[in-house]
């Protein structure tokens, strides 16, 4: 069904800047050493299974434009042909990991006991195809938006049948992530949130959420997972208002249910748009608190204003948002995620080689510049410099003190701030000579 899909593309190989082949790495050397760490161990790349396979083409004005051999029907044939063909792209590309919600990979079935069985022999299948040389697991995932069962949320849903139905959704998808060796899982909350307040009793659905995510953190240490828990923020779409609405909110969410030791952030470059930020403020504001787990590396339209999941083309955004990584000192579990779509009308299986090979080169090219502008230091130092002053042993002891001893020092005149320049425009011009 999906043999001749892939035909004629031959597996994507470096061939360094000047090469005019399309599909070929310009920048992505997965063996190459960079800051004492070979390429593909620093972006940890991923494909995602539902963009690149499961999704069809369609938009809120047309239906599928792709019609993919294995989306004729909805059944275990096609999905193993889905399989077979995401494979195939995979075996393309080299990349080291791959993503999957359970819905991506099996079809639904008349039970919740039917869907499982359909679930479980196509993670069986995965395993043996992962066995064979594929890639390996970097995150599974629930997707519990979809389904109409699901149209008020999951665990936040007024019915608690729903939340029932969510909980041993997440238990079967975590325990498809651990049998697969998977790195990490992860909660995006699609339908965490509301549509109103005239018929929200918000207090009590953060309170289900925190609890269920407290249920996920036990299941976890239960079988033995070893990977990390991952929340990923978006202030909206589909909800009107989705409770996990950026890093910073999430980060207060996760203190105030206790979870700040066992839970990070899978923070994606258009969710980051979405809720008014730049991709690098929520890599800081997660890393600031130590949370920054996984990246989800795809790009709005600016214009939109909607999450468009583009794959990603600019250079220096993505050069200051692997910087933020590198500081935190890299990627543990975690890794660098496409979690992108083609435009609906790019039709072929070259558009979508096409579209994971470009992306791979634009952040092999972002972390090289990332890696340059490290270890020139020039703006460790330009940061370090504007906070000098904050060395000398008076402006430590003023944190120790209050403020009648601070009052006394300004009144006798021994305190007159000095203006500074925070010559913007010098280190982005400097940031400019590495991208
Ligand atoms: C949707 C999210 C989703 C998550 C996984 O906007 O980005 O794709 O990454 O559920
Ligand atoms: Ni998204
Ligand atoms: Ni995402």
């Amino acid at each position: 069904m999906t043999d001749s899909f892939f035909a004629g593309i031959k597996p994507a190989t470096f061939e360094g800047p000047n090469s005019d082949n399309p599909l070929a790495f310009r920048h992505y050397n997965p063996d190459e050493i960079v800051m004492g760490k070979r390429m593909e161990d620093h972006l940890r790349f991923a494909v995602a299974y539902w963009h690149s396979f499961a999704w069809e083409g369609g938009d809120p004005f047309g239906a599928a434009t792709f019609l993919r051999p294995w989306q004729a029907d909805m059944d275990m044939a096609h999905a193993r042909a889905k399989a077979d063909a995401a494979f195939a792209l995979f075996a393309i590309l080299g990349q080291p990991f791959y993503c999957w919600h359970d819905l991506d990979v099996r079809p639904e079935g008349a039970t919740f006991a039917e869907s499982l069985r359909n679930f479980e022999e196509i993670i069986e299948y995965f395993g043996e195809k992962m066995a064979a040389g594929g890639p390996r697991l970097l995150w599974g995932t629930a997707n519990m938006f979809s389904h109409r069962r699901f149209m008020a949320g999951a665990s936040t849903n007024p019915d608690p049948d729903v939340f029932a139905w969510s909980a041993a959704t997440v238990k079967t998808c975590m325990d498809a992530t651990h049998k697969l060796g998977g790195q990490n899982y992860v909660l995006w909350g699609g339908r965490e949130g509301y549509e109103t307040l005239l018929n929200t009793d918000l207090t009590r659905e953060l309170d289900h959420m925190g609890r269920f995510l407290n249920m996920v953190v036990e299941y976890k240490h239960k079988i033995g997972f070893k990977g990390t828990i991952l929340v990923e923020p978006k202030p909206q779409e589909p909800s009107k208002h989705q409770y996990d609405f950026d890093a910073a909110t999430c980060i207060g969410f996760l203190r105030k249910y206790g979870l700040e030791d066992e839970v990070k952030l899978n923070i994606e470059q258009g969710h980051a748009i979405l809720a008014g930020h730049s991709f690098e403020h929520e890599l800081a504001v997660a890393a600031a608190d130590g949370m920054l787990g996984s990246i989800d590396m795809n790009r709005n339209d600016y214009q939109s204003g909607w999450d468009t999941d583009q794959f990603p083309n600019n250079v220096s955004e993505v050069a200051l948002a692997y910087y933020q990584i590198l500081k935190t000192g890299g990627f543990t579990t975690g890794g660098t995620n496409f979690d992108a779509k083609l435009r609906r009308q790019s039709l072929d299986a070259e558009d979508l080689v096409a579209a994971h090979v470009g992306a791979m080169d634009v952040c092999a090219r972002g972390l090289k510049a990332a890696v340059v502008m490290l270890e020139d230091g020039g703006l460790e130092s330009a940061v370090a410099d504007r906070y000098a002053g904050w060395d000398t042993p008076e402006a430590k002891a003023m944190l120790d003190s209050d403020f009648d001893a601070i009052f006394d020092r300004v009144h006798a005149g021994e305190i007159d701030p000095a203006p500074r320049s925070g010559q913007q425009e010098r280190l982005e011009n400097y940031v400019n000579r590495f991208v």
